[in-house]
């Protein structure tokens, strides 16, 4: 295949800013006496600071206790607790291989776009040092419906002037690979066949992605 462009996730794939998310909301849900563990955690990844929230106090049945006003409140107490986590961030926090495949792709004129549900992700591309590889960044209020509607891939492909078909996707979340697929790129899901089973191409970790993206060129891999 021949690769244009590389749209990459960000928290669970550039770094494990997905871990603070789950610390932030754990506390958040113990405070209001609801219980989450790791496997609810797995269906709150890639999905925005809202509606995230929402399946929470759908989880504890608790939903119709609060107003827009309160959840609100309960979206910045968790939001200003994950940022304080996020002070400590610094380039030593990226994932294994993830600076060798950026350095990668720019060296081979493979054009880099970022596709976080997050409202934060600017400032962690800043802390990691890494915001110059990216050509685009799209942001997440910019399309209609979040992960897992394909519009913030396509919206990456559309910002590079690329045909989906020419990208490659990269996330770690069940929603992420579904937005990516449904996007008619080629995915590569970072993480547990459990998980991710439906990604077209599933690596454990990202300790061998830039491989794993020189094989489907090398069409080893489709
Ligand atoms: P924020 P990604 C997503 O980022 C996270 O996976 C998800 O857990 C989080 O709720 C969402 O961003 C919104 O983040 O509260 O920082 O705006 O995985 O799409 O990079
Ligand atoms: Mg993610």
């Amino acid at each position: 295949m021949k690769i244009k462009g590389v749209i990459f996730d960000l928290d669970g794939v550039i770094t494990d800013t997905a871990e603070y998310h789950y610390i932030a909301w754990k506390d958040l849900a113990n405070k209001i006496g609801i219980d989450i563990g790791r496997e609810f955690n797995e269906t709150l990844k890639g999905i925005s600071r809202g509606e995230s929230l929402e399946r929470i106090l759908e989880k504890g049945n608790k939903a119709e206790f609060y107003t827009n006003e309160q959840k609100e409140e309960l979206a910045k107490y968790k939001n200003d607790y994950y940022l304080t986590l996020l002070e400590r961030l610094t380039p030593n926090d990226i994932m294994d291989n993830i600076e060798e495949t950026l350095l990668y792709l720019k060296e081979n004129d493979i054009k880099i776009a970022l596709a976080s549900a997050s409202k934060n992700a600017p400032l962690i591309l800043e802390k990691l040092q890494l915001r110059e590889y990216f050509e685009v960044i799209v942001d997440p209020a910019s399309v209609k419906t979040g992960k897992p509607s394909p519009d913030i891939f396509l919206e990456g492909a559309k910002l590079m002037n690329l045909n989906p078909k020419e990208c490659i996707g990269v996330e770690d979340s069940e929603a992420g690979v579904i937005a990516i697929n449904d996007s008619n790129m080629l995915s590569i899901g970072i993480g547990s066949e459990e998980n991710l089973g439906h990604a077209k191409i599933i690596i454990p970790n990202t300790s061998r992605l830039k491989e794993t993206i020189e094989k489907i060129e090398q069409k080893q891999l489709t």
